[in-house]
């Protein structure tokens, strides 16, 4: 692939200076912004991560912020999981649909205050869409992109090295919540989640000029724990199923098809956009969802567009995301499966660029 042209709607982040210092070889663009790809190599920086710690440069996870009497209302109006029983403090990852049930977004809601919320978002400019509702419906809030840029911490050794920078009582925080502790005399957001299966924060890091600071401060006390700068890993994150907004999912899927259905609660939360689209799809039930499947044959190309999945000659779903896994000795991947060919254990074709393969439809993720 040939460079990205530097200019400023490539939005850089505060720790970019970082994480250029720390030696990135690739860089993808997310929210109109920088997002490392490619430290060392995906498999290095894979292994690496499943035995240290990794300071990621997640500031693309950009949030859009409800201030406001009507912040309670608009997020329940974007998304079909029911909130009555969210607490501040605590993180939902919610679906966001459209007015047909079509998926606009996958990110994770955090509750500071009844009053106040984030959405951290994936790659999609849901701030225009949330705008428009608030506006449309003449709620009483505020909505806006504030200067948070999320910089998680990664790996079997996170809690070691985020406890030696805000203190042992972190290791307490439960997955999914969040808890505020200081650095530098400033308050920041810190939360147990992170897109990865090997356990980590993410601090909501308020205010870009400590961003550097504060990246510095952690590489400094992770020494001794081999802490490196890292990014969200492509075999990590497919051998974990955790989907990528954009590639395994658009708006031509409902949640039901992206086996988000456990995170709709369309009967009960009421006044959602695209509740009555939902209740039909609920009710029928996905006619394609995402599936695992392990594809034979030596490490997959790169995955720039979608990979058809063959029963026969006819086309019956699609690979989205796929890499070669060192751990399981396969190619792991992600696809789109048609109802006919999605029990576990189907033999399908994968037209890969550099030729057909054999790809297995898998019970469960590899985790
Ligand atoms: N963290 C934050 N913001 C984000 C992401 C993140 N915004 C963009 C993107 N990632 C949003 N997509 C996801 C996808 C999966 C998860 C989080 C955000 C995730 N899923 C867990 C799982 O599937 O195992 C847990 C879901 C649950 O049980 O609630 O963590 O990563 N801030």
């Amino acid at each position: 692939m040939v460079a990205l042209a530097p200019s400023i709607r490539l939005r850089r982040t505060p720790f970019s200076e970082g994480v250029e210092a720390a030696g990135v070889t690739a860089y993808s663009v997310y929210n109109h912004m920088l997002l490392p790809a490619v430290f060392e190599s995906p498999e290095a920086d894979y292994h690496h991560l499943k035995r240290a710690v990794q300071v990621w440069d997640v500031s693309c996870e950009r949030q859009v912020e409800l201030r406001g009497p009507d912040a309670a209302r608009l997020m329940q109006m974007l998304t079909p999981r029911d909130l009555r029983g969210m607490l501040p403090g605590q993180c939902f990852y919610v679906p966001i649909v459209d007015e047909t049930g079509g998926m606009l977004n996958d990110p994770v809601a955090v509750k500071i205050a009844e009053d106040r919320w984030w959405i951290s978002i994936a790659d999609s400019d849901l701030l225009m869409w949330v705008k428009g509702v608030a506006y449309g419906y003449r709620l009483d809030v505020l909505v806006d992109e504030p200067d948070v840029s999320p910089l998680a911490v990664q790996g079997p050794k996170a809690d070691d090295l985020v406890a030696r920078i805000f203190g042992e009582a972190i290791r307490d925080l439960r997955f999914f919540r969040f808890g505020w502790f200081q650095f530098q005399g400033r308050d920041l957001v810190i939360a147990r989640s992170g897109y990865s299966k090997q356990g980590g924060f993410e601090i909501y890091v308020e205010g870009g000029d400590i961003g550097m600071p504060l990246w510095n401060a952690l590489m400094a006390a992770g020494a001794d724990l081999d802490v490196r700068a890292g990014c969200p890993n492509l075999i990590e994150r497919i051998e974990g199923g955790l989907l990528s907004y954009g590639n395994d999912m658009t708006r031509a899927n409902t949640p039901h098809e992206c086996g988000l259905g456990r995170f709709c609660n369309t009967q009960t939360a009421i006044g959602c956009i695209g509740r009555d689209a939902l209740l039909r799809v609920a009710m029928e039930g996905p006619v394609r969802q995402i599936r695992p499947l392990a594809v034979d044959g030596p490490a997959l190309p790169p995955v720039d567009r979608p990979f058809p999945l063959m029963a026969g000659d006819r086309k019956v779903g699609q690979v989205t995301s796929g890499a070669w896994s060192p751990d399981f000795g396969t190619n792991v991947a992600i696809g789109m499966v048609r109802m006919t060919h999605w029990e576990p254990g189907t033999d399908l074709i994968l037209e890969a660029p550099d030729g057909p393969r054999r790809a297995v439809v898998r019970e469960t993720f590899w985790n």
